[in-house]
């Protein structure tokens, strides 16, 4: 049994039907953990370590980004504040006239159990940004990744399409190959 420890629902839906290919208990928690300032792997080592002790079970936690290219990377480890407050609006007025439109979708998955180190699994994904907001599936950045080889946005895509190759679909298979041969 693996708790993933998140306060967002709509990373849990992704997850558990990720996780139901496979031969692993999931359980969900809205723990909450510190967020310290640093890399999303410093971050999920952190969390993972932290929740594993507090509540002495095997933990996974994911700490996720959006890392636009003509912005060198921003907002990346500020993704959650700049969604709080600009939104995809603000990114698309950052963006005007831009015509690099690159960018990744970077999930970093921590784990640990309550008497190891724990360890990461980085997964990723490229898009573009794209003109305009699209499509009300998925959540937060999802209406602005545009996919080429869908011709579709994130937020046009089902929870199944978008598992198929998400950044959350890498890191949690990463995860799950090496948790298979551990345990
Ligand atoms: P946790 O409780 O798991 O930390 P969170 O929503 O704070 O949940 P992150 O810090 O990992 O998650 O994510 C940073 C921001 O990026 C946050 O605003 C997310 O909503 C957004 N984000 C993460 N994954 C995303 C995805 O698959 N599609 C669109 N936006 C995403």
């Amino acid at each position: 049994m693996v708790t993933f420890i998140t306060g967002n629902k709509h990373k849990v839906i992704e997850a558990e039907d990720i996780f139901k290919n496979f031969d692993i208990n999931l359980d969900h928690i809205n723990l909450g953990y510190p967020e310290i300032q640093g890399t999303l792997e410093e971050v999920a080592l952190y969390g993972a370590k932290y929740a594993s002790r507090k509540l002495n079970k095997s933990v996974i936690v994911e700490d996720a980004g959006l890392f636009i290219n003509s912005l060198k990377g921003f907002p990346g480890v500020y993704s959650s504040y700049v969604q709080e407050t600009i939104s995809n609006q603000g990114i698309l007025k950052l963006m005007n006239n831009v015509s690099d439109r690159n960018a990744e979708f970077r999930s970093v998955i921590g784990f640990c159990t309550p008497n190891s180190e724990p360890k990461t699994f980085l997964g990723k994904v490229k898009g573009e940004i794209a003109f305009e907001e699209k499509g009300k599936l998925g959540f937060a950045f999802d209406p602005l990744f545009y996919v080429k080889e869908f011709d579709k946005t994130f937020g046009e895509l089902s929870t199944k399409e978008k598992n198929q190759f998400s950044h959350r679909r890498n890191s949690l298979e990463q995860f799950i190959n090496w948790y298979s041969t551990e345990y």
